[in-house]
C-alpha cells in the first residue's frame, strides 16, 4: 500500500524525469521510517513549477511555497521547530534564478534543511524558456537562436557557498537517487541534492544523461577533489560528491532550545491555532 498516495491527479507528461523523482523521493521516507523516522515529522515545500506538482503527490504535511522561496520557507519550519526534518524541493530556475539568495545563503548559514533540485535545465510549467542550468545553444520561446550563456554548475555552486552535503542524482537509477535523498535527509545541516531531470517535453536529456553518468566509487576525500569531479563535463558523477560535519544554524542560535515545544504547553498552542483560524 502506498501511504504517501494523496487524491491529486497526477498531471505531469508521461515519460517525465519528476516520476522517478517521486518514487525516488516515497522509498527514502520509507528507508527513514524503517530507521524510526515518523513521517509526521518531515515537513515539505515547493516553488512553483512542474517540480512543485510533487507537493499535491506526498501524503505529508507542508507549505506551498511562492517561486524560489521553499528554501526559506523549511528554514522557518526548522527554525521553529527543530525536531522536524524539513525538505525543500525546487527547480533549476526556481533555486538558481528567482530564489538563488535563498539557497546561497542557506547553505552559506548551513540551515538543517535539504533542498532537492528538479534540474531540467528549462523552464517547465511556462512552456520551454532558457534556464540557469541550460546548455549553451539551448533553443527555446525565449531563446530562438541559442542561449548565448554558459550553465551554471550547482555542484561548484554550493562548494563556494560551503554547504555541507552536495550529491547529484539520476531518477533513472532509482535505487541510488532514493539512497541518496534519505542520506540527505538524515544529515544534520545543509543537504544539497542536485537531481539530473530529463523533460520530455522541453529538454529531454536522456540520451545524453544515460551515456554520461557514472557512480563515484568513493566518497571525495577532499574539497578539492570535490571541486574537480563538480566541474567534470566528460562525465556527469552521481553520488555524494561533498560531505562534513558542521554545528548547523539554530545550534548556533539556540542550542537545544526548540522554540514551539519549550515555550508553552500543547493544549495552550492548540487554543492558539483555533483562535487564529476562527479569526
Ligand atoms: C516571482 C515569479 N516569477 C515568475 C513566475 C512564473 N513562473 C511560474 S513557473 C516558472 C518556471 C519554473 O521553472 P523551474 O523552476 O525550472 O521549474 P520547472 O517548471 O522546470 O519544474 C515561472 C517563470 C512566478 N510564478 N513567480
Ligand atoms: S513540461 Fe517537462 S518538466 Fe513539465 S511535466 Fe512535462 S516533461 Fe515534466
Ligand atoms: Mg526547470
Amino acid at each position: 500500500m502506498d501511504d504517501l498516495a494523496t487524491y491529486a491527479e497526477n498531471t505531469w507528461c508521461p515519460g517525465c524525469g519528476n516520476f522517478g523523482i517521486l518514487s525516488a523521493f516515497k522509498k527514502a521516507v520509507k528507508k527513514l521510517e524503517d530507521k524510526g523516522t515518523q513521517k509526521e515529522k518531515i515537513m515539505i515545500s515547493a516553488g512553483i513549477g512542474c517540480h512543485a506538482k510533487i507537493f499535491d503527490y506526498l501524503k505529508l504535511s507542508g507549505l506551498y511555497s511562492i517561486h524560489g522561496r521553499s528554501m526559506a520557507t523549511v528554514q522557518g519550519m526548522k527554525l521553529a521547530n527543530p525536531d522536524l526534518k524539513v525538505v525543500a524541493f525546487a527547480g533549476d530556475g526556481d533555486a538558481f534564478w528567482e530564489g538563488i539568495s535563498h539557497l546561497i545563503f542557506a547553505a552559506k548559514r548551513n540551515a538543517d534543511i535539504t533542498v532537492i533540485i528538479h534540474d531540467n535545465g528549462v523552464y517547465g510549467l511556462t512552456t520551454g524558456q532558457y534556464a540557469p542550468t541550460s546548455e549553451k545553444g539551448f533553443k527555446g520561446p525565449s531563446t530562438p537562436e541559442g542561449s548565448v550563456e554558459e550553465p551554471l554548475n550547482p555542484l561548484s555552486l554550493m562548494l563556494e557557498s560551503n554547504a555541507t552535503f552536495i550529491a547529484r542524482g539520476y531518477p533513472v537509477k532509482l535505487d541510488h537517487l532514493a539512497d541518496l535523498m534519505a542520506q540527505a535527509i538524515e544529515h544534520e545541516g545543509f543537504s544539497f541534492v542536485d537531481v539530473l531531470q530529463p523533460c520530455v517535453t522541453f529538454n529531454n536529456t536522456y540520451q545524453k544523461y544515460n551515456s554520461l553518468v557514472e557512480i563515484l566509487d568513493h566518497l571525495p576525500e577532499s574539497y578539492d577533489e570535490a571541486m574537480s569531479i563538480a566541474k567534470r563535463k566528460d562525465k556527469l558523477p552521481l553520488g555524494i560528491i561533498y560531505k562534513s560535519e558542521k554545528t548547523p544554524f539554530h545550534k548556533l542560535l539556540y542550542g537545544d532550545f526548540n522554540p514551539v515545544m519549550n515555550s508553552m504547553p500543547r493544549e495552550k498552542r492548540r487554543e492558539n491555532i483555533a483562535r487564529l483560524l476562527s479569526l
